[in-house]
């Protein structure tokens, strides 16, 4: 691998660009190459973002220079890029969920697999610095036994009905929305952290907003287009707007988790507290640079997001002194560093510190079976 690696990004929504910055921060990556739907979207996106060359996504794959694709597409586009990338020879991540159906995601494990290929996917919530804190302070044992987690992720940008964006329409998002969306890093953080396994959940979806008004020109995720009412078209909704989760675990604790993206003035609070034999742990990634301690025999402890303080696991995804705070633009940046070193390798490791195409194909199994569960209104086995 040439000391520069090439990347191209797809998709130039929400999260695309959050992903060209991060790569932007690493030393040894360059973004030569953005796509979009048609080539003068992408003309005009690559312009805008400062990005040399502009493709399609099938002209992009026949560029032999770019060593990996960034698939920041909608969901039901993800399967379908992601394997031909990975038939081009080139690493990808990808955004979650990493498909839409669990057959898909399994197909893209095993051509991972067969290609050696680097593949991650984009839960870059576990790389706040006080959540690798978090999973080592486990690790070490100053949790104890894990006792039960109790965790929400809360957003109110679809609150409103006018609030319109294609997560809704399940032909492109899938047959979940606030579980697929949120939930899978919610879902995916507690076993990280706890380093358990989620065996049997029980849901309960609501939709808030039966009906919606679909605007009839695009707007993107979490802008605040304001349009007239003859704008609109109203439309059926069937996806979750909040949903509420029992889990039990592979120790025998027992666990909730509450998703909704209808919470007024949660604008992207993801909360986990997980209660052990020792300690308590909570975090607000809300407050990032935080990580509460509780403790029965002593005074509770707040530990500030501080290189010199936490375990040297967590200090590895620390940029700046302790004071200086980093936050959710800071978790990309942190994990491509992690996913570039394996790309400079030249192929997936053995075991990955990063989460995989195999991560995602978890969070889609967890996913079907909260959905399979709500349907049944029954305990469904993971
Ligand atoms: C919208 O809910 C969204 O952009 C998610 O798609 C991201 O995964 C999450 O990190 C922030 O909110």
């Amino acid at each position: 691998m040439s000391q520069t690696i090439k990347a191209a990004i797809v998709g130039t929504g929400f999260i695309g660009p959050a992903h060209l910055e991060a790569l932007r921060r690493l030393p040894n990556v360059e973004v030569v190459a953005l796509c979009e739907v048609t080539q003068e979207l992408a003309n005009e996106k690559a312009k805008v973002l400062g990005i040399p060359r502009a493709y399609t996504f099938d002209e992009m794959l026949k560029q032999d220079d770019i060593d990996v694709v960034h698939i920041c597409t909608p969901n039901f586009l993800h399967f379908a890029q992601a394997k031909a990338v990975l038939e081009s020879e080139k690493h990808v991540i990808c955004e979650k969920p990493l498909a839409v159906k669990i057959h898909e995601a399994e197909e893209l494990v095993k051509i991972a697999s067969a290609t050696g290929l680097v593949n991650a996917v984009h839960f870059n919530l576990r790389y706040y610095p006080m959540v690798r804190q978090m999973k080592t302070m486990r690790e070490k044992g100053d949790l104890g036994e894990v006792y039960s987690v109790m965790g929400s992720y809360l957003q109110d940008w679809l609150f409103f009905q006018t609030d319109y964006n294609w997560r809704l329409e399940p032909d492109k998002s899938g047959d979940s929305r606030a579980i697929a969306d949120i939930g899978s890093h919610l879902l995916d953080i507690t076993e990280y952290v706890t380093g358990l396994k989620i065996t049997e959940v029980m849901a309960d979806f609501s939709t808030v907003h039966k009906t919606r008004l679909k605007p009839l020109k695009a707007i993107e995720t979490y802008s605040d287009t304001k349009l007239q009412a003859s704008d609109y078209a109203e439309v059926p909704i069937n996806t979750e707007d909040h949903a509420t989760v029992l889990l039990r675990f592979d120790n025998g604790s027992k666990g909730s988790i509450t998703v909704s993206q209808v919470s007024a003035g949660r604008k992207n609070r993801l909360n986990i507290e997980i209660a052990g034999s020792k300690s308590n742990f909570e975090f607000n990634s809300e407050r990032p640079n935080e990580l509460w301690i509780g403790k029965r025999d002593k005074a509770n402890e707040q530990l500030m997001k501080d290189p010199s303080l936490a375990y040297p696991e967590a200090s590895a995804l620390i940029s700046f002194p302790g004071g200086h705070n980093e936050g959710f633009p800071d978790t990309s940046k942190q994990m491509f560093k992690e996913v570039y070193a394996a790309i400079a390798v030249g192929k997936q490791p053995e075991n990955p510190s990063y989460p995989t195409f195999a991560s995602g194909l978890r969070e889609l199994i967890i996913g079907e079976r909260i959905v399979e569960s709500d349907k049944k209104q029954a305990w469904v086995k993971i």
